[in-house]
Parts: C-alpha cells; sequence; structure tokens
C-alpha cells in the first residue's frame, strides 16, 4: 500500500471489523466461486475500485465545479471536471451530468427537468421489458406522473412502434422514453426521433442497460437522436454502481438544476472520480473489443440455450442480454434461478412478454454477458455455459447436495480456474 493513500487498507478494517471484513472477502469468494450471468453487472476495475475507497468520499461539494456551496472543493473539482469532458468526448455528447447517484437518481432528474406532477408520459411497460422507474405504480414515476405504456408485438417480441406512434398521437405525451432492463434488440432511435417529433414530445433515452456497447461503439448511438440520455455506470460499462445524464446543450441549465437542488443533495465525489476513471478505460481500443465480444458472447449463448429448447424470446439477441422462454421446457423462472443457483451459476428469473405467471415466479430467465466477458471467456466457452444452464434448467435441483448440483459446479468450478475473476 502507498505510504500516503488511506483507501482500501483492508489489514486495518480486518483488525477492527472483522464481520465486515468477512462479508467483504466471502463476497469476493462468491464471485470467484461461480458464473456471474445477471445482465446487469459486471467486474469493475481495480483502478475503479480505488478511487471509490478514497479520502473523496469524505468532501461535501453541494454544486458544480467552480461553483460550490462549501470551501475545499478545488481538488474534487478537478475530478468532477475530468469526468464531464471524458464523459461528452467518449459519447459525442453536448453536455454531461455526473452527479447522479444511480440510474434510478438520473431518471428522477430527467422526470424533474422536463415534467410536472400529472404530467403524461410514454414508455415500455415493465412486463414487456420496460423498468420500474419508467411508470410503474409502485414507483414515484408512476404514482405522481401519468404513465402510458406500449409494450412488444406478439409475433416478432420486438417494440412495436405502431403501437408507439399510435399512443403517441392519442395521449400527447410530453415525454417519450426508450429503454428498458430487458430488451434483447436494438432500438430504433430514429423512429422514436420521428414519432417524438410528431406530437411535439421530448425523447428520452434510457439507456443503463446498453450504454457500455454504445461506448465500446459495437452498437448505434441514441446521442444523435435524444434530447437526453440517462445511464447507469455499473453495467456493460464497467465502471462504479452510479448514474448519469447527458444532454443537448439546449436541455443542460434544466438537468443540472433537476440533479442539484431538485433531487440531490451533496455529490458522491469518490463515485465521480471513479466515473472518471471508468471513461478513461471505455475510450481504450481495448474496451472496444470487449464490448463487441459481450455481443458476439450473448448471440452464442441465446442460440446454445435455445438449441436445448430454451427459447430465446425475438429469436435472439443484438446485445449483452438474452431473455428466454422457459414454458417449452415446462419450468418456471423462479425454479430455474434456484437450480442454477445450487449448480453455482448465478442468473435471475425475468418476466417475459405476455407471461402467464406473476412476476415473482415468471416464465423466463435473463442472462447476459458483461461479467464472464470480462473474464476473458470467448464464444467456445459461452457454448460450454449454455449447456451448463441447460443440464441445470431441465434436470437439476435447488438443492446444492444434489448429485446433478454437485457435477455441474465441478464443471463450472473447472471452467472459471481457467479465467479467475480477480485473480490473484
Ligand atoms: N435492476 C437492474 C437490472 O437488473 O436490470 C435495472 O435497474
Amino acid at each position: 500500500m502507498s505510504e500516503t493513500f488511506y483507501g482500501s487498507d483492508f489489514d486495518a478494517l480486518q483488525a477492527f471489523d472483522p464481520d465486515i471484513a468477512g462479508v467483504l472477502l466471502s463476497e469476493l469468494a462468491r464471485l470467484r466461486g461461480g458464473l456471474q450471468l445477471i445482465a446487469s453487472e459486471n467486474m469493475s476495475s481495480p483502478q475503479v475500485l480505488t478511487a471509490l475507497g478514497s479520502t473523496l468520499s469524505n468532501k461535501y461539494a453541494e454544486g458544480y465545479p467552480g461553483r460550490r456551496y462549501y470551501g475545499g472543493c478545488a481538488e474534487v473539482d478537478k475530478a468532477e471536471n475530468l469526468a464531464i469532458e471524458r464523459c461528452t468526448a467518449l459519447f459525442g455528447a453536448e453536455h454531461a451530468n455526473v452527479q447522479p447517484h444511480s440510474g434510478a437518481s438520473a431518471n428522477q432528474a430527467v422526470y424533474g427537468a422536463f415534467m410536472s406532477p400529472g404530467d403524461t408520459f410514454l414508455a415500455m411497460s415493465l412486463p414487456h421489458g420496460g423498468h420500474l422507474t419508467h411508470g410503474a405504480k409502485v414507483s414515484f414515476s408512476g404514482r405522481w406522473f401519468n404513465a402510458v405504456h406500449y409494450g412488444v408485438d406478439k409475433d416478432t417480441e420486438d417494440i412495436d412502434y405502431d403501437e408507439v406512434e399510435r399512443l403517441a398521437k392519442a395521449h400527447h405525451p410530453k415525454v417519450i422514453l426508450a429503454g428498458g432492463s430487458a430488451i434483447p434488440r436494438l432500438i430504433d432511435f430514429a423512429r422514436f426521433r420521428a414519432i417524438a417529433d410528431e406530437v411535439g414530445a421530448i425523447l428520452w433515452v434510457d439507456a443503463a442497460h446498453f450504454i457500455g456497447l454504445v461506448a465500446g461503439k459495437a452498437i448505434p448511438s441514441p446521442v444523435p437522436y435524444a434530447d437526453v440520455v440517462s445511464f447507469t455506470t455499473h453495467k456493460v460499462l464497467r465502471g462504479p454502481r452510479s448514474g448519469g445524464i447527458i444532454c443537448t446543450a439546449e436541455h443542460a441549465a434544466a438537468i443540472d438544476k433537476a440533479v442539484f437542488p431538485l433531487m440531490q443533495g451533496g455529490p458522491q465525489m469518490h463515485t465521480i472520480a471513479a466515473k472518471a476513471v471508468n471513461f478513461k478505460e471505455c475510450a481504450t481500443p481495448e474496451y472496444a473489443d470487449y464490448a463487441r465480444q459481450v455481443i458476439a458472447n450473448a448471440k452464442v449463448l441465446a442460440a446454445t440455450l435455445g438449441e436445448h429448447g430454451i427459447r430465446p424470446t425475438t429469436g435472439g439477441t443484438d446485445t449483452h442480454l438474452s431473455l428466454h422462454d422457459l414454458q417449452p421446457v415446462l419450468v418456471t423462472g423462479m425454479e430455474a434461478e434456484a437450480r442454477c443457483d445450487a449448480a453455482g451459476i448465478t442468473l435471475n428469473k425475468n418476466a417475459i412478454p405476455f407471461d402467464p405467471q406473476k412476476p415473482n415466479v415468471a416464465s423466463g430467465i435473463r442472462v447476459g454477458t458483461p461479467f464472464v466477458t470480462s473474464q476473458g471467456m470467448g464464444s467456445e466457452e459461452m457454448t460450454i455455459v449454455g449447456d451448463l444452464i441447460a443440464r441445470a434448467v431441465t434436470t437439476g435441483s435447488s438443492d446444492p447436495d444434489d448429485a446433478v448440483s454437485k457435477d455441474i459446479r465441478g464443471q463450472v468450478t473447472e471452467l472459471i480456474g481457467r479465467f479467475p475473476a480477480y485473480a490473484r
């Protein structure tokens, strides 16, 4: 450890609080000891983790660089300015706000910038792949605003753009929102822009899931089309657990005022520094290779599961995730998640469009490749991973002591042994 750096002193933590030190170690062992396939998770770098564990966490810095409500902000101003410069350069955006604490906080700010309570907006429905903060009744977004929802087409299982247009013309929303948390296909931003222009709505893209693929230039960017793009920094992007917003210059002041002081107080300067580190990482050719490999891996994984009868909705994926219908193999999402868990494979149950099951049971699973690709796995390994998931789902047990669970766990251990996460 550097003499002058006081973050990440694990020995001191272990001496003072062995309980929490134990949790940190056992979580690391969990990450290292299984296959991580949750589409929204990744393995951030030691550099990012170091910035997160730094003394910047101590600093109050309400306001923006050069315009703070506290003294002593010269150093954290440097970190925030770097994060802003790197973020706007990475995405070719006119303005960036790097202060949102999370994706949900970023989304709150976007509502605050463009809408008042009672206003109407149009967004994808949660059961068809949207997000809680896109107007679900249990979220502030559904309680304080009038959410109108579009879904996917029954045959293609992809966004029903004709329905989006019809609903936009019928309801004249102030904002049209594109994006969600279980959308395997590319979104047609040009079509959304055209619909928004037809009804005079703001076009907002929630790019939380796929912003990392945009950063790596592996898929088209929403930036040329959207008025505002909200995102998280910890999914494919592989940064700290946090959020951000990019927008056109026209909306910069409204977004900044909505993040602070409307929705948030003091920004987390350690996290902002970690975002700056992450944006620098994402500008490298290595990261672009990574983003392309994430998609290549997701395609192989989706196809392999499909060969085992675990049907990918929409027929496959263009992104980092695929959504699978388990009805053909007569297993629920809840049971599949438990069986995979017992076999050392972490993934999540997920509602599929037109799902007959309740959300906490669900007929599907969602799998994503950001984490395993960060470990260095490629297409060959995705075939093995698909075979292992299929075996766990169709013949496994939720009992970790079951012979099949143990056997699959052994194969998982062999595979991850060749691609260690956070190698010693
Ligand atoms: N909970 C995240 C996901 O898993 O997609 C979205 O917020």
